[in-house]
C-alpha cells in the first residue's frame, strides 16, 4: 500500500486526513500519492491490529480505543492554564437502570439456558451458537442479557477454565463458568466480573426503553414516532448510518416510513417486516423483527417503536451476509455506503477544510430545501489508537471517530442543529457542563465552530 509509512510517522503529526471535495481525486500524504479509501483501509487495519492485540494483552494501558463507557461521559475540557483535562463531569451522565440481573446471576442463568445454547451438544457454547441464540426470539428478557454477555465476553469467559487441548477457543463450557461464579465469590474488584455487570447494565437499559415493539407506536400515524430521539445507537460503530437515517427522520419522516412494510407474524411465530432502501428499490429485503438480545446489544427500541432497530437490522443483511444482520455493520461502515442506501441519488462528500464558508452554506440551505439527510463526521484524533489523545474535539470536546445527524440548518443565523445518534455527548463548557444544559446528544453551533469541530460533511442526493 502506498501509505503505510504514515502509520509509523510521528504520533503528534496532524491527522492525515487532506483532500479535495471529491474523494475519488488522488491525494498526496508524505509526498506519496494515496486515496482516501487508502487511508480508510489503513485506519480500518491498525484498529483490527490493536484489537487483536488487545485480545492477548488485555492489560495494556495504552490500547484505549474504542471504549464504550468513555463514550457515556460529556468531554472533560482542558484548563487553559494546565492543558491538562479538568475534574470530569459527571452530571448529564444517563440514568443507571433499575438492575434485574448481575455477574452473580450468570452462572445460574447459564446453567439454566445451557441445552438450548449448546445445540451440538459438544459441552462448549460456541460463537456460532451464541449468535444463533442472538437471532432467535426465544430468549427473552434476562435469558436475553446472558447472550448479550456470552456475545461480548465470549473470548475472557471461556479462557478461564483451561478444559481444552491447546488454546482455548471452542466456546463458553460449564467449567469456564464455574470459575466465573468463582471470581464472582472472591470480592475483589476483577476487571471481568465488572464488565459484565457494565454489559448487563447497558443490555438492562436498552429493554428498559424498549417499552413499544411496534414498528411504530401509532400504526394508523407512523409519521408521529419517526423523530431523531427514536434513534440510540447499540454497541457497534454504526454511527453513519443511525446518523443518516436520524436526519432523514427530521427532514423527510415520508421516506422513512415508506420503508418498511409489516408482513404481519409468520408460521415460526416471527413477525417479518420488508424494507426497501430508496438507494437500491430493486433490492427489499425481509427481515425478522428484532431480538430481546439484539435490542440489548444493537439499537435500541422506545416509546416510538422499533423502526430504528428494524431499519439497521435491514441494512446489516442489505450489508453482508451473517448470522446476526446487524454484526455486518461492525466493521465501521461509511457515510457513503449507509448515505446511498437511503436516497435516490446517492451522496456528495466534502471535506470541511477544503470547503469555504459560502459554498457550506449554499450546501446546508440546498439540502434542508430538498429534504435530503446530511451527516457530518469527526475522525479519530490522531494518536488516540495508541492512547496518546483524548478523542474529543479541542474546541468543543466533542466525541470524535463518530457521525453526527444535521437536523436543521438555519442560513439567516448561519447555526446548525445537530444530535449524536447516541443520544447523548455533546459540546461542554470548561467545567465539564453541557453548554445547552441538556445532555441529550442535540446541540446546535454556528457555522464556524462546526468547520471548527467536524472533518467531513455528506449530503443526500435526490
Ligand atoms: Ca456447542
Ligand atoms: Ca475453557
Ligand atoms: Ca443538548
Amino acid at each position: 500500500m502506498p501509505v503505510a509509512d504514515s502509520a509509523t510517522s510521528s504520533p503528534d503529526a496532524p491527522e492525515p486526513v487532506h483532500g479535495e471535495s471529491s474523494l475519488d481525486q488522488p491525494l498526496t500524504l508524505n509526498g506519496v500519492a494515496a486515496s482516501i479509501d487508502d487511508l480508510r483501509a489503513l485506519e480500518a487495519q491498525a484498529r483490527r491490529v490493536v484489537e487483536s492485540a488487545r485480545r492477548y494483552l488485555p492489560d495494556l494501558p495504552f490500547l484505549g480505543d474504542n471504549k464504550p463507557p468513555a463514550a457515556e461521559k460529556p468531554a472533560a475540557p482542558r484548563d487553559p492554564q494546565t492543558e491538562r483535562p479538568a475534574k470530569a463531569p459527571v452530571a448529564d451522565a444517563p440514568q443507571a437502570p433499575v438492575i434485574k440481573a448481575t455477574a452473580s446471576d450468570l452462572a445460574r442463568l447459564f446453567a439454566n439456558n445451557f441445552d438450548r445454547l449448546d445445540s451440538d451438544g459438544d459441552g462448549f457454547v460456541s460463537e456460532a451458537e451464541i449468535d444463533r441464540a442472538m437471532a432467535s426470539s426465544k430468549f427473552k428478557g434476562v435469558d436475553a442479557l446472558l447472550v448479550d454477555v456470552l456475545k461480548r465476553h465470549r473470548r475472557e469467559l471461556q479462557s478461564l477454565s483451561n478444559d481444552e487441548w491447546g488454546p482455548e477457543t471452542n466456546g463458553v463450557s460449564r467449567a469456564d463458568m464455574k470459575e466465573f461464579e468463582a471470581l464472582c465469590r472472591s470480592g475483589s474488584k476483577v476487571e471481568l466480573v465488572q464488565d459484565v455487570d457494565k454489559t448487563l447494565q447497558r443490555a438492562q437499559q436498552s429493554l428498559d426503553r424498549a417499552t413499544c415493539r411496534e414498528a411504530f407506536s401509532n400504526p394508523a400515524n407512523p409519521l408521529e414516532s419517526i423523530k431523531p430521539e427514536a434513534i440510540i445507537q447499540g454497541r457497534i460503530q454504526d454511527s453513519s448510518f443511525l446518523a443518516a437515517l436520524a436526519s432523514l427522520a427530521k427532514n423527510n419522516p415520508q421516506a422513512v416510513a415508506g420503508m418498511i412494510k409489516d408482513n404481519g407474524v409468520n408460521g415460526s411465530g416471527d413477525r417479518t417486516y420488508t424494507v426497501t432502501f430508496p438507494g437500491d428499490p430493486d433490492h427489499p429485503l425481509t427481515v425478522t423483527a428484532p431480538t430481546d438480545a439484539e435490542l440489548g446489544r444493537y439499537a435500541s427500541a422506545t416509546k416510538y417503536g422499533a423502526w430504528p432497530a428494524i431499519l439497521e437490522k435491514a441494512f446489516g443483511a442489505y450489508s453482508g451476509d451473517t448470522t446476526v444482520h446487524q454484526d455486518a455493520l461492525e466493521e465501521s461502515i461509511r457515510s457513503r455506503k449507509a448515505m446511498r442506501a437511503l436516497n435516490t441519488g446517492g451522496v456528495d462528500i466534502d471535506f470541511i477544510s477544503f470547503t469555504n464558508d459560502d459554498e457550506l452554506d449554499q450546501k446546508m440551505w440546498q439540502a434542508m430545501l430538498d429534504k435530503v439527510p446530511v451527516t457530518a463526521r469527526i475522525s479519530h484524533e490522531f494518536g488516540s489508537l495508541f492512547g496518546l489523545a483524548d478523542d474529543r474535539t479541542d474546541d468543543a470536546g466533542l466525541p470524535c471517530g463518530q457521525e453526527y445527524s444535521v437536523l436543521a440548518y438555519d442560513s439567516k443565523t448561519k447555526t446548525v442543529t445537530l444530535r449524536n445518534p447516541r443520544g447523548y455527548g455533546e459540546p461542554v463548557n470548561k467545567d465539564g457542563t453541557v453548554r445547552d444544559g441538556k445532555n441529550d446528544g442535540v446541540f446546535t453551533m454556528t457555522l464556524d465552530e462546526f468547520q471548527k469541530n467536524f472533518t467531513e460533511v455528506a449530503y443526500g442526493q435526490v
